[in-house]
């Protein structure tokens, strides 16, 4: 057996850690497969439901025509994706999808929009639309790019309960990404939404040719934030003809089932999110990225502007592996974390826990 790096943990740590290094970051993505697997299960079943899978369906409430020039993205105004350019969706329309993805099966309604940040009269009009969700009994969620602090406060106050902003890449590889707002920028808002008392949904995207540094570097500016994210979305590239990423490399898929085990471990306590890409996925892949702590997926025939698997054939999966479908509410401060999720669970996963 190869030695085991002195630094990597040994069992599934009592608190979640903010002072990881590069190296441990590095080696647990080094680790055998196998090892990485079950060290990654461990955590997982000390924080969470096992078995569980929680369903978050995405509507595009204002689509295409983005000033920003992210290379991944068929939404930027500065790439020929071909995407038509839609404003600001009528309300009683978002309420109608809202329903018909409470109806389905979902319990959180994401509503993205492609703003560099939302001018306030916008943002008056997505407030409506957000209490108008959050009426109906389903989580709320909103991306719709940077954030000032009062602007974040004004979602809070309307009933948001979680904003996406992802980090993407490392520092280092994001200037090669994106060039019309900085990393700085992204920590910027990120910190507002935090202050302003709302959930952190934030992740990343593999497939950009980012090297293997630059995904450790990404999970641990992550996990070394004050406080972790309570959703961790893990994208894979969507390859879309008309941006300069369409015709990006190939990604190992066992690389990409590594990075969700290395987010379950590091941010134990989130929901990692299996996010785009799952159109292009087998079954088996995707079964493989839940035994890597996966608990969280995009629920509906269509992410933003590209397609996902449809609703019958996730049910299918998810029976045919004996998963159930999170109940709403099961957010991270309301769900069994650590030694409680532990004790909850009775004596042989206690043992685990207690092993830390
Ligand atoms: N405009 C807002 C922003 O950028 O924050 C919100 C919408 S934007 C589409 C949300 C996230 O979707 C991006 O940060 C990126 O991680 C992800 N995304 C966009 N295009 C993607 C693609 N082709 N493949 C995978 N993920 C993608
Ligand atoms: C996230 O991390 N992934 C979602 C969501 N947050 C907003 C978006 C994926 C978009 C994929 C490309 C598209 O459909 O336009
Ligand atoms: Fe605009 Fe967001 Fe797409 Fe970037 S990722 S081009 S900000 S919609």
């Amino acid at each position: 057996m190869p030695d085991r790096p002195s630094s990597l943990p040994d069992t599934p740590a009592a608190d979640p850690r903010h002072d990881w290094t590069l190296e441990q970051t590095e080696a647990l993505f080094a680790l055998p497969f196998p090892d990485l697997i079950h060290l990654a299960q461990r955590v997982h079943r000390a924080w969470h439901v096992p078995n569980t899978v929680q369903l978050s369906t995405l509507l595009s409430i204002k689509t295409g025509a983005c000033p920003e020039d992210c290379a991944y993205c068929p939404q930027s105004v500065r790439h020929a994706a071909g995407v038509e350019a839609e404003e600001l969706m009528p309300l009683p329309q978002v309420l109608e999808r809202a329903r018909a993805a409470r109806a389905a099966g979902a319990t959180r309604f994401c509503m993205g929009a492609a703003y560099r940040s939302p001018k306030a009269r916008d943002l008056e009009r997505i407030s409506q639309m957000v209490s108008a969700v959050h009426e109906l009994g389903l989580e709320t969620c909103a991306t719709l790019g940077m954030l000032s602090p009062p602007q974040a406060r004004q979602l809070k106050q309307a009933g948001l309960d979680y904003y996406n902003h992802n980090l993407d890449s490392s520092e280092e590889f994001y200037g090669q990404i994106i060039s019309t707002r900085s990393y700085q920028d992204r920590l910027d808002t990120l910190a507002a939404v935090r202050e302003a008392g709302l959930h952190v949904c934030c992740g990343g995207i593999v497939g950009m040719g980012e090297t293997p540094r630059d995904r450790a570097l990404m999970l641990l500016t992550l996990a070394n934030l004050p406080q972790h994210p309570e959703s961790v979305p893990i994208n894979q590239l969507v390859r879309v003809p008309g941006t300069p990423l369409a015709e990006a490399a190939d990604v190992d898929p066992l690389d990409f089932v590594r990075t969700i085990a290395v987010a379950r471990v590091m941010i134990p306590r989130a929901h990692v999110r299996l996010s785009a890409g799952r159109s292009s996925m087998s079954d088996e892949l995707q079964t493989l990225a839940f035994l890597a702590g996966a608990n969280s997926i995009f629920y509906g025939e269509k992410l933003l502007t590209t397609g996902n698997p449809d609703v019958a054939h996730d049910r299918a999966l998810l029976a045919r592996l004996g998963m159930r479908c999170e109940e709403r509410g099961a957010a991270p401060d309301d769900s069994l974390g650590g030694a409680a999720a532990a004790a909850a669970r009775g004596p042989s996963q206690a043992a685990v826990h207690g092993a830390t």
